[in-house]
């Protein structure tokens, strides 16, 4: 097969992957494992969508934010149907909202993609622009009062970072008493093998965080002051400057006033020092209960790019990290302790973070590196197909097949085809 035709047949493929898990406004993450709508999952699959059905792209975003609180909160999940298949449901979370939705949020990139989706047509994106504007900016505004208390970005559990299992929580997640959560079934462990997801120490830690938030009415002020959980997030800080910084000029190019927004994002920069680790030499998660750094390396830290943040002694220790693997940014650094190239986010590469942290190569112009990663993105799905995340070291595909974020990155960003914009 020529490289055209091979090139050809993955768009065709991942087309068909995007509308085979349209609900209908709305993408699930793939059917089976995860059937309801995640945040950040829809805003990699507008961006996806918007190669090829740019009214579809502005749709999946128009229904994310169908599910905005009235606090500017962007839940995590939107759960548009009831499903059996996924836990924890809608009657776990309980949080009262139409349609119903978890009770925390998940990394901000819908700014950042909605910059691009509009980019690729201006005149056809100006109105459906301008309508999300006004909500892309209480949720931001929610972030800064709810979440960057500190500074930084905090996350409240786990699951918010997008990043589930990755090792930098363990810190966190030590102080969580998991004991007292009572039966549950997991339903993840049916769709894919035990051994690629979280372990069940982590699962009982996970609901006890849900537990006390749902005790509290989802009452922010009680849930970063006095829950189980509260780390900060080098990822979702560097998202979130970027994002703001999106977000500011999408005011501008509507002729909105962008000031307050981009002092949002001077603001999460000026604390950044609160989360450089010198002994690790890299930006680190850090638990802001106990003061402690995670010590681990996470491939949040290399998002550093993307808020426009470099420093030299990062960038060896970073470059060393990438260069222990053959295939993308692992999600935990290779030669530390806690390194597993299939368990989740404790070591595999995750295709749609690659596309982001190429995205900040690319603008810092280090070009041969954004091609580098492309090309090992490109390599991993022509090979294994457009599944959830791959082991770093063989390239072995893992988890859910079929996956939304795998197919959109490929159109927008990993085919030999996709324009840049
Ligand atoms: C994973 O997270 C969910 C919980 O939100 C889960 O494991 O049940 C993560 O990879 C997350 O980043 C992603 O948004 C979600 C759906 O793809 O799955």
């Amino acid at each position: 097969m020529t490289q055209t035709t091979n090139t050809d047949a993955l768009d065709a493929r991942a087309r068909e992957i995007l509308r085979g898990n349209d609900r209908g406004g709305y993408t699930v993450p793939t059917a089976g494992l995860y059937p309801y709508q995640w945040n950040w999952d829809s805003a990699f699959a507008a961006w996806g969508f918007s190669t090829f059905d740019v009214d579809r792209a502005w749709t999946e975003l128009e229904t994310l934010f169908s599910g905005q609180w009235d606090t500017g909160m962007v839940p995590h999940i939107l759960f548009h149907q009831s499903d059996p298949g996924y836990f924890p449901g809608p009657e776990v979370w309980g949080t009262h909202q139409s349609p119903p939705t978890s009770g925390i949020s998940q990394p901000p990139v819908a700014a950042i993609l909605a910059r691009r989706i509009y980019a690729r047509d201006p005149k056809a994106g100006r109105g459906r622009l301008a309508m999300l504007y006004p909500k892309l900016v209480a949720w931001h505004r929610w972030w800064r009062t709810h979440r960057c208390a500190h500074g930084v970005a905090a996350v409240t559990h786990p699951w918010e970072s997008g990043r589930d299992n990755c090792p930098e929580w363990d810190r966190g997640m030590a102080n969580v008493d998991g004991s007292g959560v009572g039966p549950y079934t997991r339903r993840d462990t049916g769709h894919v093998d035990a051994s690629m997801r979280p372990k069940k120490e982590d699962y009982d830690r996970y609901i006890a965080i849900l537990q006390f938030g749902r005790a509290c009415g989802w009452d922010q002020e009680t849930i970063v002051r006095e829950g189980p959980f509260l780390m900060a997030d080098p990822a979702m800080t560097f998202i979130l400057i970027r994002a703001h910084r999106d977000l500011a000029w999408i005011a501008g190019e509507l002729g909105e006033d962008g000031a307050e927004i981009a002092g949002w994002a001077a603001e999460v920069e000026s604390a950044l020092d609160e989360i450089w680790n010198p002994d690790l030499g890299c930006y680190d998660a850090r638990d802001l209960r106990t003061g402690h750094f995670s010590g681990t390396l996470g491939s949040g830290a290399f998002l550093a790019w993307l808020a426009g943040v470099e420093s030299r002694s990062m960038e060896t220790r970073l470059m060393r990290c990438w260069d222990a693997v053959r295939y993308g940014i692992p999600s935990n650094d290779p030669e530390g302790p806690h390194f597993d190239p299939r368990r989740y986010w404790r070591g595999p590469t995750w295709p749609v973070v690659n596309s982001l942290i190429a995205m900040g190569f690319a603008e810092a112009g280090r070009d041969a590196d954004a091609e580098r990663l492309r090309r090992e993105t490109v390599d991993l799905i022509a090979s294994g197909g457009f599944f959830e995340y791959f082991d770093p070291v063989d390239g072995t595909p893992c988890g859910g097949d079929h996956f939304t974020w795998t197919a959109a990155i490929w159109l927008a960003w990993a085919s030999p085809s996709a324009e840049a914009v």
